[in-house]
């Protein structure tokens, strides 16, 4: 039974209204747009990394300069993100060191090893696929900040996940055959991993409802996981490249593809910190924390200086 105030809140956001920082808002809609904007924010800036990996390493000067533009986006995204969050109450400093302790959670996706330079064609495909089929309905939602930060978000991610493709279809296409195999094998290694950023079936899906209620969440995980899938079999089938599910099968009767069973138990190994490269990611965020903490102390003595000759 909802109480007078959160009433008049769910009519609001029914008739699409944006809810802004200082409306009234029930404190759960509050807790779960901060869980869900912080992972978000936590998931840019972890996502730097596994693409970090190969900046050094671009085939020319041209790809690294994408490249190298591409991840300062990613960073972008996280401080829009970080911003929208402290618009709720909650500090960035509170949202960091619960990334730093293992305590807040970030996409699965991130906890994956970069292996060759097809993964990084694979990333921008594939990952930023998945992250722009997510995040259009985003710059719908109810709540203001999150759904502007997304605009720009999303526009830069479609950038982002065309040079993936475009790279892939160098490779595939234009490349020689070994060339084609390494583009085969970062395939067979991303493309579960990838539907997995989705999150859970809705059918253990924990926060959905409540969040569809609220108008956080427009689709279903489940929905968009089936946008992603019959949007990539046919770009996939361009590059010559086979998607690594033996079920992959076009059905007539949904006009959509059939495909086959996730395998849930690697996605909660990944969450509960045991996926390949967990720990090597928060230790990279560790280790940037504590070589950057100079940066901070020497602001806060700026602004501390600035305060003291205003009183005087
Ligand atoms: N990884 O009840 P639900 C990017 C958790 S894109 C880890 O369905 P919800 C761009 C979930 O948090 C990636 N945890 O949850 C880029 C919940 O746990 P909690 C980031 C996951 O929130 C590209 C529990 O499972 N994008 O970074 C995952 O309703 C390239 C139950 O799940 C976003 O964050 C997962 N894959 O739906 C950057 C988009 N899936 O919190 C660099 C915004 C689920 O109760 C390079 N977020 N969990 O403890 C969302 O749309 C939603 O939060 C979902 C999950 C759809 C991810």
């Amino acid at each position: 039974e909802l109480s007078g105030p959160e009433q008049a809140f769910q009519q609001r956001v029914d008739d699409g209204v944006r809810i802004e920082p200082k409306d009234w808002m029930p404190q759960a809609y509050r807790k779960t747009l901060v869980r869900q904007i912080s992972q978000h924010a936590h998931s840019e800036i972890v996502g730097m990394l596994p693409e970090g990996n190969w900046l050094t390493r671009a085939p020319t000067l041209k790809r690294k300069a994408i490249l190298q533009a591409k991840i300062q986006d990613e960073a972008g995204h996280g401080l829009y993100l970080y911003s929208a969050a402290e618009t709720l109450g909650v500090s960035r400093e509170e949202m960091v060191d619960d990334l730093l302790s293992g305590k807040a959670k970030y996409s699965t996706i991130f906890n994956y090893p970069t292996l060759t330079w097809a993964d990084i064609g694979m990333i921008g495909w594939l990952v930023d696929g998945s992250a722009i089929i997510n995040q259009i309905p985003l710059c719908r939602c109810s709540y203001g900040p999150y759904a502007r930060a997304m605009v720009r978000v999303c526009k830069e991610e479609s950038f982002h996940q065309r040079q993936g493709y475009d790279l892939l279809i160098q490779m595939c296409r234009h490349g020689t055959p070994e060339q084609k195999a390494m583009c085969q094998d970062a395939l067979n290694r991303w493309w579960w991993p990838s539907l997995m950023m989705f999150g859970p079936p809705d059918a253990a899906s924990t926060n959905s409802a409540q969040s569809m209620q609220w108008r956080i969440k427009l689709f279903s995980n489940d929905e968009l996981r089936q946008k992603m899938v019959d949007q990539s079999v046919p770009q996939a089938e361009y590059l010559g490249l086979t998607v690594p599910d033996p079920d992959l099968k076009w059905n007539e009767a949904r006009g959509h593809y059939d495909f086959g069973e996730i395998d849930w138990d690697e996605f909660h190994a990944v969450i509960k910190g045991n996926g390949p490269c967990n720990r090597e990611r928060l230790q990279a965020r560790r280790d940037a924390h504590e070589a950057g903490a100079w940066v901070r102390e020497a602001f806060s003595a700026h602004a501390a200086k600035q305060a003291a000759r205003r009183k005087v």
